[in-house]
């Protein structure tokens, strides 16, 4: 994507995406000239075609401290960039959403800071999306608001905008009460979300926890799905529900098809020495991901013998965050236990860990996962995990297994195929591992016919397609646009308060 203009006039738009990041990154062309490239990421895969379609424009910031790029175009899609300061960058950004929300939203893995000019740094950008959003949606238009970094823009936008239908999706988990109630602001993030239509979740036990917030937090009423919540307009009713989010599988298995990536798979593997077993990692350098337990699994099994000689995990650990301290410490206990690993069991020539602390293109991704015999998908905590069910629509040879903690919003839709795990458990994880590693090849086949049934027939553009359905269709929804999509599981159930 580089073809960029700037817009003279910001048109109103009937489909508005508000998410922290902008779907494109700045970079420069041969021409030195600055060019916006898209962004590797299944969210915009999905919204493109609708935004195409309604004539949406998408909202976000560009990812550099500095002034706001402002309205451009970029391969047809209408994008409106917004700049952070460099003190928002650290105290919203890496301060707030880094090192407040992201720690608390996953079980405290890490301990979560809090902070009260980090807060303030919240709410300010916050408002500066919710206004954003307000000048760009057209009478009656959805405004689709993602992700935990934007909790607040749904309540801004209402009091900006009461004609708009607004819906709301959690990309990580949302924490049990007892979690949440650690937030200070924790009544005013949930009022900040129930500004929204509908909440979606990855999984019903995000909505659930979410649900229960509402209650313990505010003293709302729910009843199934539905919180009541009391305006000077009247009564609203706010659905939340789960909407597990996918892959675009039917593209990544072209990718993988294709000759050259077939060809590369095979490099790859003799690259590294043709061992007799490749297991794979990939995952952004992230506490939540359990890089560390797995490396420890891995690393006893090396020294006990029991995946056999010439082993070779490959773990990409893709940079993420590397300003915030615990993703620093966390990059050292990596490259202190790879050190260990591979200074004990390797030889001239081969190392068990071939650690890349790199992100490499698509089609070299597609390459690893067709040449792993197993994958290590090993988070103490993930909202969903697109990385377990990218390598599932990879291997269109039904070749492979997979290893899947329990604690991913995916286990909840690969528990068929996958040798599911607690990453906290060692021993469990080794011996997982070794199964999956040695599964009769009738069953491992089985197992990833069963997975690939579930990630080609759940997609991507079926689950954008059911969220902006049932936004469409809730409690006084003017039926935003129409895509066919499934609806949403809304089921009756008492009034709890
Ligand atoms: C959040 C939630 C939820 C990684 N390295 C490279 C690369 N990647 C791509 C993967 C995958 C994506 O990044 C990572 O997605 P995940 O879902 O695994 O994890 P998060 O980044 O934590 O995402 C998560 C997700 O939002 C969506 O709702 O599933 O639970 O935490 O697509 O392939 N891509 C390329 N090169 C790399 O080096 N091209």
């Amino acid at each position: 994507m580089s073809q960029m203009s700037k817009q003279a006039e910001p048109a109103k738009h009937s489909l508005v995406v508000v998410a922290s990041r902008l779907p494109v990154d700045r970079a420069e062309g041969p021409d030195g000239a600055e060019e916006w490239q898209q962004s590797p990421g299944g969210l915009v895969t999905a919204l493109e075609p609708v935004m195409r379609e309604a004539g949406g424009v998408w909202i976000g910031w560009s990812g550099d401290a500095g002034p706001a790029p402002g309205p451009f175009e970029a391969d047809g899609l209408h994008l409106i960039g917004l700049g952070l300061s460099e003190d928002e960058v650290s105290d919203y950004y890496e301060g707030f959403c880094n090192a407040t929300l992201w720690p608390l939203y996953h079980d405290v893995i890490a301990s979560p800071q809090f902070h009260r000019h980090w807060w303030d740094a919240y709410v300010t950008v916050n408002q500066r999306f919710a206004q954003a959003a307000a000048e760009q949606a057209a009478p009656g238009a959805t405004v689709w608001v993602h992700d935990y970094q934007l909790q607040l823009v749904p309540r801004l936008l209402r009091e900006l905008r009461n004609d708009v239908r607004i819906g709301f999706f959690n990309h990580i988990p949302f924490p049990g009460y007892e979690i949440f109630a650690q937030l200070p602001w924790r009544r005013q993030v949930i009022l900040g979300l129930l500004g929204a239509d509908l909440l979606g979740f990855q999984r019903r036990a995000d909505a659930t926890n979410f649900l229960r917030a509402c209650r313990r937090a505010v003293g709302l009423t729910t009843k199934g799905s539905t919180v009541r919540v009391g305006e000077p307009g009247g009564t609203r009713e706010i659905q939340a529900a789960a909407f597990p989010i996918s892959i675009d599988a039917a593209s990544l298995t072209e990718i993988a098809q294709r000759d050259e990536v077939r060809k590369r798979s095979r490099e790859i593997r003799q690259a590294i020495g043709e061992p007799s077993i490749v297991l794979l990692g990939v995952d952004r350098l992230d506490y939540t991901k359990g890089i560390l337990h797995r490396l420890r699994a891995y690393g006893e099994l090396v020294d006990e013998g029991r995946l056999g000689q010439r082993v070779v995990l490959i773990q990409v650990a893709s940079p993420s965050r590397e300003r915030v301290e615990a993703y620093q410490t966390l990059r050292d206990e990596v490259e202190v236990i790879v050190g260990r690993i591979n200074g004990q069991h390797g030889e001239l020539g081969y190392a068990p860990v071939d650690y890349l602390h790199q992100s490499f293109p698509r089609e070299e991704m597609a390459a690893l996962y067709l040449t792993a015999d197993v994958m290590l998908v090993t988070p103490l905590r993930d909202g969903m995990n697109l990385v377990a069910k990218e390598y599932v629509a990879t291997r269109y040879d039904e070749g492979g297994t997979l290893v899947l903690s329990e604690f991913t919003g995916a286990a909840d839709e690969l528990l068929a195929g996958a040798f599911l795990v607690n990453p906290h458990d060692i021993e469990g994880l080794k011996d997982t591992i070794v199964r999956a590693a040695t599964a009769n090849p009738a069953e491992a086949r089985r197992r990833m016919r069963s997975m690939r049934r579930r990630v080609r027939e759940h997609d991507v553009a079926r689950w954008a397609a059911s969220f902006l359905d049932a936004l469409g269709r809730g409690p006084g929804g003017g039926g935003g646009p129409n895509l066919g999509g499934e609806p949403a599981n809304l089921a009756e159930e008492p009034e709890i308060s």
